[in-house]
């Protein structure tokens, strides 16, 4: 092939991204309860030993290509776009006020808003320092939030607590460090409360986001079950008000099975909001888009989600690689990432509503209706043809990500 001179480089990836086919139109994608954030549009590509490879787009931008791509939901942290040195103050109206003019022209809804509690060195020991002055200015960080969040419309209010751990063990003594970070988010909770009185409108749902590691070494909270016992710790005064945002990677990198920590969170009533991602089990949060490396689990995810009624919202909280550019950030990674969710969710259906499928499981659980007592040697003779099809069942959603059941073949 020829080389491909810059000026001819966006056409050719365009070219390419139509010849995929399989592109939903913007009034199909926005049927989903899917959410676009602002810093992941706005993700520069930089890391500890990576230099930024984007330019800095601007609020306005990510909302306008929202619009166009057919991504209905809009979230940010509150200094996303707001300078911390704002936070509070008459400027911070003004912004709030901005965005939600980009955000009505654009018809384009914020769903959720969150607090950066770990990026400023403010927070260099956590949301929940030792200091009171900086656990006072961290509910300030948080109430504020949620004001932002009611002037904006939004349902949702996440919590990622980043830094609430340590790299040195001693310093930080564990259980005093959860109260003050309960302390927060009661002051969160109250406060919405209070707002929410006052603009007649529903509370938040307060949803609490785990990560086994990174940024810190050692984390309190690492996991979506350390966030329901906390959330069942008598620790809060609202513990109604707060529930889950697990975070799809986020169990992968402790090397749990993300549709059972899923599973847990749906038993607990407390499964609200939920991160899409993809990456690597028992590795750094590489936050790559959705199905680009585990498809087969992302299909069995949405199976679980579809058949417990779970609607959304979904968001798309992963990095675009530093090998896209700025162009590509909006013409192939956050379509192509919202078309693989959509395919993968309607997929779910036809695992759901597959014949194979629900016979073999209906079979499994009428089981072989042998009265055989407490003979267990018995019971399992009666049963284990049946038990096969735990296996069939696994091949028969291979064939269906595979297209198989609609007649796809390879060799004839
Ligand atoms: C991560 C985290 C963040 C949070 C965000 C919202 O991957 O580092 O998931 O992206 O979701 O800070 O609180
Ligand atoms: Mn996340
Ligand atoms: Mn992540």
């Amino acid at each position: 092939m020829k080389p491909v001179p810059p000026s001819e480089q966006q056409a050719l990836v365009e070219r390419l991204a139509a010849a995929c086919g399989g592109a939903y139109s913007p009034e199909t994608r926005r049927k989903y309860f899917l959410s676009g954030p602002q810093w992941a549009a706005a993700y520069e590509g930089q890391a500890l030993f990576h230099a930024p490879t984007r330019q800095p787009v601007t609020f306005t931008h990510v909302i306008e290509q929202w619009e166009r791509l057919g991504i209905g939901y809009w979230t940010t942290h509150d200094t996303d776009v707001i300078p911390t040195s704002a936070l509070g103050t008459d400027r911070q109206w003004e912004i709030v006020a901005e965005i939600a003019a980009a955000l009505r022209k654009h018809g384009v809804a914020c769903s959720m808003v969150t607090t950066e509690t770990f990026h400023h060195a403010v927070f260099a020991a956590s949301p929940a320092a030792e200091s009171p002055e900086i656990r006072q200015y961290a509910a300030f960080r948080v109430q504020n939030t949620v004001r932002i969040g009611h002037e904006l419309g939004a349902q949702f209010a996440v919590y990622w607590p980043g830094s609430l751990g340590y790299f040195t063990q001693g310093a930080v003594e564990e259980t005093e460090t959860l109260r003050w970070y309960a302390e927060a988010l009661n002051a969160a909770c109250e406060t919405d409360l209070e707002v929410a009185k006052a603009k007649g409108r529903p509370t938040l749902k307060h949803c609490l986001e785990a990560k086994p590691f990174e940024p810190q070494a050692e984390i309190l909270l690492p996991t979506s079950d350390a966030m329901l016992a906390f959330i069942g710790s008598g620790l809060l005064t609202h513990p109604e008000m707060v529930g889950l945002n697990p975070e799809y990677l986020h169990e992968l990198m402790w090397g749990g099975a993300p549709r059972a920590a899923l599973a847990r969170a749906l038993l607990a009533g407390k499964l609200w909001h939920f991160d899409i991602n993809d990456g690597y089990r028992l590795k750094h949060d590489v936050d790559i888009a959705i199905g680009l490396v585990n498809p087969l689990d992302w299909l069995n995810v949405l199976v679980l989600l579809r058949s417990h009624g779970y609607q959304g919202p979904f968001n798309l909280d992963y990095k675009p690689p530093r090998t896209t550019s700025n162009w590509g950030v909006f013409h192939v990674s956050f379509p192509t990432a919202v078309d693989r969710f959509i395919t993968l969710w309607e997929m779910a259906g036809e695992v759901i509503s597959d014949p194979v499928v629900s016979e073999a499981t209906a079979a499994l659980k009428a089981g072989a209706g042998v009265r055989a007592g407490v003979d267990a040697a018995a019971l399992h003779e009666a049963n284990k043809e049946l038990l096969t099809l735990h296996e069939l069942i696994a091949h028969r959603i291979v064939q269906i990500l595979w297209g198989q059941h609609r007649g796809r073949t390879y060799s004839w």
